[in-house]
């Protein structure tokens, strides 16, 4: 059986790329809602009557768990979708624990209005380490701008230079999760911007939680020559562009 990967748009291919290379025995789907992207900027209800088509696409493609790319979508993973039989995995979860490991005393989080204002990240930051300090800084329009695919663009490293002031004038941390699918594909940007920040990407951490849950559940894969697919309910083009961009091999199939 696959794993499934779900995201709001093409973004969640930062996510696949970890799956592809640390776990290159699995079988891998993968779902992008590309003509409802963004959700960052949607209402809970919205996203979850989304999230949950996704879901259910998956689902009757024989996966054995899904691994939920989009940060936005991790963010109601607490109150949602708690009665199904497979594993839903967030991916804010395994980058808290990672965070908590390394006892660090304070951290920032650049994510989607959405994300920010759940505070889901600072609970489950939170809830390990009352004392860590978490900067959060809300990036409204920084996943629309990198979705439009002009990775070079002036807006884009605007953007980031606004966000990356606002955050380290509320405290001068040194290490900063990319809360948002999209933010690891302009992670050079984001250097070049902060040459001595330590950006943490979360999909790392998520692709070993989840290698850690398939172990103890029995049910690795041990394809030799696994598979990659996507489906897409946007256009396949952008997939073949990002994945460029991503140095990434090409999927098997691609589907609109
Ligand atoms: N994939 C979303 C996330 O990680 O929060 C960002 C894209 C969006 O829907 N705005």
């Amino acid at each position: 059986r696959k794993i499934g990967i779900i995201d709001s748009g093409v973004g969640g291919l930062t996510v696949a790329k970890e799956f592809r290379r640390l776990l290159p025995k699995e079988n891998v789907i993968y779902l992008g809602d590309n003509k409802n992207v963004p959700y960052g900027n949607k209402k809970e209800e919205e996203i979850y009557y989304l999230t949950k088509k996704m879901i259910d696409f998956l689902i009757q493609r024989d996966v054995k768990l899904i691994a939920v790319a989009c940060n936005t979508i991790s963010s109601i993973l607490d109150r949602h979708f708690l009665d199904y039989t497979i594993p839903i995995v967030s991916i804010i979860k395994p980058v808290t624990d990672y965070v908590d490991k390394k006892r660090l005393k304070s951290v920032g989080v650049m994510a989607t209005k959405f994300t920010i204002e759940s505070k889901t990240y600072e609970k489950l930051l939170n809830e390990k380490d009352k004392s860590l300090t978490v900067v959060s800084e809300s990036c409204p329009t920084l996943a629309t701008i990198i979705d439009r695919g002009d990775y070079e663009s002036k807006e884009i490293m605007e953007t980031i230079n606004i966000h990356m002031d606002n955050i380290l004038r509320k405290t001068a941390v040194k290490d900063i999760i990319l809360g948002c699918t999209h933010y690891p594909i302009v992670l050079e940007k984001f250097k070049k911007i902060s040459p001595n920040i330590n950006f943490i990407n979360p999909a790392y951490e998520q692709t070993l939680y989840v290698d850690n849950i398939i172990k103890k559940l029995g049910i690795s894969g041990s394809e030799t020559n696994s598979t990659f697919e996507i489906f897409t309910t946007g256009k396949t083009g952008t997939y073949l562009d990002m994945i460029d961009s991503l140095s990434m091999k090409s999927a098997d199939r691609i589907y609109e």
